[in-house]
This record gives C-alpha cells, sequence and structure tokens, in this order.
C-alpha cells in the first residue's frame, strides 16, 4: 500500500473508533441494529411508518423518539406523518378521533398512563400507542422502544400501565458554582454563566432520559440552598432550563432557603408568621411562576445541619412549610418539606429525632405539602430498617427520599446496584395499618388514602461523559425511575431489561452480570457494616472506614456513637432496654427486633448492644461471625471481578475496562474495609482475628493514619 493510503485507512480506523466508542453516553437508549435475524425480520414485517395525530411538543418528541428508535433498531428510513398506512405506528391521545373511534378505551389510564394495542383504523392495521394526555403517550413510545431492545416479542400487547406514585422527582444537590454535594461523576451538569443563552445538548439529553424512565420531576439545585437562586438574575436561567424540560413532561422545582427574604429581600426577619415575610414569598412566588407557569414548587431543608428554618423564630415545622403552601397553591404548586432534622442538642439517640419533631403534626399541614423522609432514620447507610415515620403520620402525605449518589455506598469507585435495598425498604411491612401497610402502601397513599403521592432520588448524575461515573452507576437512575413508576416491579427484571439495553441480550451475558448486579448491595454491606453496623465511615467526606473517628464536634457525627464497641461487646441497644427507639414502630415491628434472640441478624447492631461470645443463628460467636462476614464480603469483590472477566468477548473493550479498573479499586478498598474495621474492633474484642484468613498486611495505626484531602463530593457548596 502507497503512504497516503495507509495513512488513510488508519485515519479512518480512528474515526470509525472515535464515532463508536462505548462511552457510556447514550445510557440504555442505545437504538442499535437489532442483530437477531429473524427478530429483525419479524419486527420489520409487523412496524410501518409512524403517524402522529395531534401537535404538540411533547407529541413532537414522541414521534422523534420513535423514528430515531426504529431507524436504529430496524434500520427503517422514515420520517413522521399523520398519514396511516399499514401496519404503522400511530401515536395520539384518546382524543384523536382516529384513536378514539376504534373503541380503545383508556379510562382508569389517569394522566400519565399509557396503552399500547393493535387495532384496525379505515381497514389498515396498525399498533396505537395512547393516553389521556401527551404525556402517557410518550411514555407509551419508550416503553414500545424498550421491548424492542429487549427483543420482546408482542405477546404482551395490549399492554396499560400508570405509575403508582404521582411525583416522580430528582433531587440534585447540585451549587451554583457547579460542584456537587455528594457527587461522585463530574461537576454539575447545569452551566448557569452560560444561561439562558447557551443551551446544552446535555440538558436535551438529561430531560429524554428521565423521560425514557418515567421521572417527571427535577429539583436543580441543592437542599443546602443559595438564596440567590430565587432572585431574577437565576430565575431567567431557571426559565431555560424548565422550557427544555417541559416537552418531555418534566417539572423544575427548586430547593429554597429558609432565610431567603432576609438575604435577598432585605427584610429583617424570615418569621413565617409575620405578614411582611409572607407577603414577600407571596410575591417571589408569583414571580417564579412568571418565568415558569408550570413551576413544580419548592423542596426545603430547615432546621437542619445549621440550616435556617422556622425553629428559628420559635415556629415550627408546619407554620413553616405551610406559609410556602398557601402561596404556592393558587398556581398548583406544592411543598416538600424535608424530615432530615436533628436538632442541635446532643440527643440520646440521633435516629429518634426526626420521628420526635414531625409526628406531632400530623394532620397540621396544607394540603398541598408533602413531608420527605429518608428510607431509614439515619442517613442513607448500606442497611437501615425502615423510615418510622412511614405509617405514623396517616393525615400527611409522605414522600420517600433516596440517595442515589453513592455517598456511603462506596462513593465513585464500587459496582453497587441499590434496586434491592429500595426494594427492601418499599417492602417493609409498619403494620400501621395491620398487616400489609408496606412502606410502598404508605407512600402510594393506598394504605391510608393519600391523593398526593411521590418519591425522591438524590441523583447520582453529573457531567462525566457516561453521566454517573461508574458505569453500573447508571442502572441505579434507570432502576429508580422504574421503581417510582411501579414499585411491585423486582430488582431482577429492572436489572434484566437494563442490562439488555445497556450491554447486551446475550442471555449468556445477561445472567451472569444480572447475579452479579443482584448481589452487590449486600457484598458490599459485608465487607463495610455487617450485622447491622452503621455510620463508621470517614469524617466529612464519608470515604473509606474509620470507626475510630470520636473528634467531631457531635457525638452523634462520631462512628463511635454508632457502634458503642467496648470490652463487653458491641452495637446500639435500641430496644426498650436502651433508647427504646423501637417505640417509634407498631407493636408488630417492635416484636420483630425487640429481643436479641429473634432479632432477624442483619439488624443486630443496629437494635442491641451484643456481648463478642454471643452465639449466631451460624453456631459462630459475634466475633467471628464479624470475622467471617468482612472475609467474606472481600471473596464476593473477587468473585465479581471474576464474573466480569469472563464477560471480555461480549462487551465493547472501553467499558469492559473501565469497570474490570474500577472493579479491582473496589477489590483493595474492600480489603482496607476489612483489616481496618477488623483490627480495630479486636482491640475491644481482645479476640485475634482467626489464623485461617489472610492477616491484615498493615497495623490498625497504618489505617489510622490515613487521610484524604480532597475527596469529591465534599464542601466547596459556595453557598
Ligand atoms: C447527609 C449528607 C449531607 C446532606 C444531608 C441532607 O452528608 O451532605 O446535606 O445528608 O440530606 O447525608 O440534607
Amino acid at each position: 500500500m502507497k503512504k497516503k493510503t495507509v495513512a488513510f485507512v488508519l485515519l479512518a480506523c480512528l474515526f470509525f473508533t472515535a464515532a463508536f466508542a462505548e462511552d457510556g453516553y447514550r445510557l440504555w437508549l442505545r437504538y442499535d441494529r437489532i442483530p437477531n435475524g429473524q427478530m429483525l425480520a419479524a419486527y420489520r414485517s409487523r412496524i410501518g411508518s409512524v403517524a402522529v395525530l395531534g401537535q404538540s411538543p411533547t407529541l413532537s418528541v414522541a414521534g422523534d423518539e420513535l423514528v430515531k428508535g426504529l431507524s436504529g433498531l430496524l434500520g427503517i428510513r422514515q420520517t413522521t406523518g399523520a398519514t396511516i398506512g399499514e401496519h404503522s405506528i400511530v401515536i395520539g391521545t384518546i382524543a384523536a378521533p382516529a384513536i378514539g373511534g376504534t373503541g380503545i378505551e383508556t379510562r382508569g389510564l389517569g394522566e400519565e398512563g399509557f396503552l399500547i394495542a393493535f387495532r384496525k383504523i379505515a381497514g389498515k392495521q396498525c399498533l396505537i400507542i395512547t393516553g389521556n394526555t401527551d404525556k402517557g403517550v410518550l411514555y407509551g413510545s419508550f416503553y414500545f422502544l424498550q421491548q424492542l431492545q429487549q427483543q420482546k416479542n408482542f405477546a404482551s400487547i395490549p399492554v396499560a400501565s400508570s405509575p403508582k406514585l404521582q411525583l416522580r422527582v430528582l433531587n440534585h444537590w447540585d451549587n451554583m458554582n457547579r460542584s456537587v454535594e455528594r457527587g461522585y461523576a463530574g461537576f454539575s451538569l447545569w452551566k448557569w454563566h452560560l444561561l439562558p443563552g447557551y443551551i446544552d445538548q446535555r440538558y436535551i439529553d438529561y430531560a429524554r432520559a428521565n423521560a425514557s424512565i418515567g421521572i417527571n420531576g427535577t429539583v436543580v439545585n441543592n437542599v443546602n440552598a443559595n438564596a440567590l437562586m430565587l432572585t431574577k438574575e437565576y430565575l431567567v436561567k431557571v426559565k431555560a432550563l424548565a422550557d427544555v424540560f417541559r416537552p418531555y413532561g418534566i417539572r423544575l422545582y427548586l430547593s429554597a432557603k429558609f432565610s431567603a427574604p432576609i438575604e435577598i429581600g432585605r427584610l429583617k426577619t424570615a418569621d413565617p408568621l409575620d405578614p411582611e415575610v409572607r407577603d414577600w414569598w407571596k410575591k417571589k412566588i408569583d414571580e417564579i411562576y412568571s418565568y415558569v407557569p408550570d413551576f413544580g414548587g419548592l423542596l426545603v431543608k430547615a432546621n437542619s445541619e445549621g440550616q435556617p428554618g422556622p425553629q428559628n423564630y420559635r415556629r415550627t415545622h408546619a407554620d413553616g412549610a405551610n406559609m410556602l403552601a398557601e402561596a404556592l397553591a393558587p398556581h398548583n404548586g406544592i411543598v416538600m418539606w424535608r424530615a432530615f432534622v436533628y436538632s442541635n442538642e446532643v440527643p440520646v439517640d440521633r435516629t429518634k429525632q426526626s420521628y420526635n419533631e414531625f409526628k406531632p403534626f400530623d394532620g397540621q399541614f396544607r394540603n398541598n405539602v408533602l413531608v420527605q423522609v429518608k428510607n431509614g432514620p439515619l442517613d442513607f447507610q448500606p442497611r437501615e430498617p425502615f423510615h418510622p415515620l412511614f405509617g405514623a403520620m396517616p393525615k400527611t402525605p409522605l414522600m420517600m427520599e433516596f440517595q442515589l449518589t453513592q455517598e456511603y455506598l462506596g462513593q465513585g469507585t464500587q459496582l453497587v446496584y441499590e434496586a434491592p435495598l429500595m426494594k427492601e425498604v418499599l417492602d417493609a411491612d409498619t403494620y400501621a395499618y395491620g398487616k400489609g401497610s408496606t412502606v410502598a402502601r404508605v407512600i402510594d397513599g393506598s394504605a391510608d388514602r393519600h391523593t398526593l403521592t411521590g418519591i425522591a432520588g438524590v441523583s447520582n448524575i453529573g457531567d462525566d461523559r457516561n453521566w454517573c461515573g461508574h458505569p453500573f452507576a447508571q442502572a441505579n437512575w434507570y432502576a429508580y425511575g422504574k421503581l417510582a413508576w411501579d414499585h411491585n416491579r423486582s430488582s431482577e427484571q429492572i436489572a434484566d431489561e437494563w442490562i439488555r439495553m445497556t450491554f447486551s441480550n446475550d442471555p449468556s451475558f445477561v445472567g451472569p452480570v444480572k447475579q452479579m448486579m443482584l448481589s452487590s448491595r449486600e457484598t458490599m454491606v459485608h465487607y463495610m457494616t455487617p450485622v447491622g453496623l452503621h455510620h463508621i465511615m470517614g469524617d466529612g467526606h464519608h470515604y473509606g472506614p474509620s470507626p475510630w473517628s470520636d473528634k467531631l464536634g457531635r457525638a452523634d457525627w462520631n462512628p463511635v456513637y454508632y457502634h458503642k464497641a467496648d470490652s463487653l461487646g458491641l452495637g446500639f441497644a435500641r430496644n426498650s432496654k436502651g433508647t427504646n427507639a423501637l417505640e417509634q414502630y407498631a407493636p408488630e415491628v417492635r416484636k420483630i427486633y425487640e429481643d436479641l434472640s429473634d432479632c432477624p441478624e442483619e439488624y443486630l447492631l443496629w437494635f442491641h448492644h451484643v456481648g463478642w461470645n454471643y452465639r449466631m443463628r451460624s453456631g459462630r460467636t459475634l466475633w467471628n461471625e464479624l470475622c467471617f462476614r468482612y472475609y467474606q464480603g472481600v471473596e464476593e469483590v473477587r468473585a465479581m471481578q471474576q464474573l466480569w472477566n469472563q464477560t471480555k468477548s461480549q462487551v465493547d473493550e472501553e467499558r469492559f475496562n473501565h469497570v474490570r479498573m474500577l472493579l479491582s479499586v473496589q477489590e483493595k478498598e474492600a480489603v482496607w474495609w476489612r483489616n481496618a474495621c477488623l483490627l480495630y474492633f479486636a482491640t475491644f474484642s481482645k479476640k485475634p482475628i482467626p489464623t485461617d484468613y489472610a492477616q491484615p498486611e498493615h497495623t490498625l495505626d497504618y489505617y489510622k493514619s490515613l487521610r484524604f484531602q480532597f475527596v469529591p463530593g465534599n464542601g466547596n457548596n459556595g453557598n
């Protein structure tokens, strides 16, 4: 070959690899050609042009998505139009005469549900995707494409589906300087300094990804809020984002700083009962709606971790929330008032505080207030029992808050599929209204007949090319959306479809990878916080183990407060012999955990202080069980590495290597967790790590000496 030709070929190869590099940007919306010839032929024989009946930005988005998806998946080149032909995919609301005229039934689908069915229109066999609103049609279109991506046949059609929860929201803990509190995937997506003039393509792709999994709201700024977000300067920017999100069915919400009337309104007080303050909020909220007519409402963190709130003025959470709710009500806006509070006095047991502060106000919130409650009573730990407020406030709609970003779950380096964690909480029985009053039924309103319902996920999204940092962290965004839509779905079903769409439909790939995902959360619990341990992470940044920490300003920020290791044993007694945090639950729940001998062992050290020689169900002593679990966790990570290595030929090089390297970091971190924790707890148990285990390669002093200066997601919030 001549030199020039060689150079050309090389260049062409480079271009080819660059253009088709699998960098994860496309998430689960890849739409690559279906490699299965038979399947492809079957689809092609039954799918023709896309006919969009009606006109709206949302319908256009749905039509364009179908065209994009079908041309990618099936290689069908087409454009959208309104002409219906044989095998057309006809999309539109039930109000479109051609669709309504088929006699298809959409009552019962609500505002966002969809229906997909085969019907004849004017003698032509069509596939109809419809709903009562454009949003329903959009969700149905995505659903249909997902079926093709997973190479499902049409046996499941007709299919109807509508969401179990109304507000399915992401909470971005994004600061205005683009740092992200507890973010491990780069900087914030929102380029405030370039808005409103420059609309980054990522805003659109973000909205599209959310719509594809049914997320219909986003709070774009940190709960540790900066009041400047509510100034005109920023509201114009906020409007630009809301305009991008709107066609995708996503409403924009803001976190509000309670002291905003002082900080940006120049008032002397932010007392919620002060007429001037109330008037200021009313005008401010009217102003927000003048920019964003479908603004969703406000999220508030008040009197928590130093944030201002109504208690600064001897007013209550209800006073604060209701003031905002009253101003939002005329616009159909809502308040999401967070229950993550703990008081300034050092408490007997921090896990009791949120219940103690909120329960008395049940029934006192306006009807457009939801109280947003973290999944557990402490703080997004690898494992916590469900929050006792679920089921304890029958007159108040409670909104679930999950943390997708992995603050306490290995941050940016560890593969942890969170659906099993979410399901564990959603499926937990509160017994508040008799057996079967699960947390899911409390938040979806079916247990206590609320009509306003919602769920929030603290976002794990940043400007990393693949959105979430760890390639598998995308699965947590996906699973959150899918569970928010339907909490009855299983972790396994969701993992299955995510793997198929994100990686491959090959069963020899799907099976092992699914197994790895499904066990990953328990694996992390084993090497981090087994048997009910909690909050033993590094100070402030929460990276890595630090069970010895005892120097932080508040007792209940220190790991030693939580594990209470002493010469007798380990664990926090929260039963009636201890802080009696258990009394906040229904009697049936109390009964499960009250006695040491009955208590499920995964919660043992959450509820009990247990002697080192206590016999566990395995027959091992507590000390030996701890050793067993920590070592087991590390072995399980090694098994994950092996599983992943076997997939080499089935995954593109880029993502294969990305995951391979992160798993190797995870293995090192798991060993670090295991060694640091066991060496430390051994100073209390006075027992050795059994000799049949490989002994730690460093001393406890070494682990204690480790310092980490610039852990992502920590501090620098510019507030
Ligand atoms: C804690 C985080 C902190 C958040 C807080 C919250 O460490 O960064 O501000 O939760 O939820 O877990 O408000």
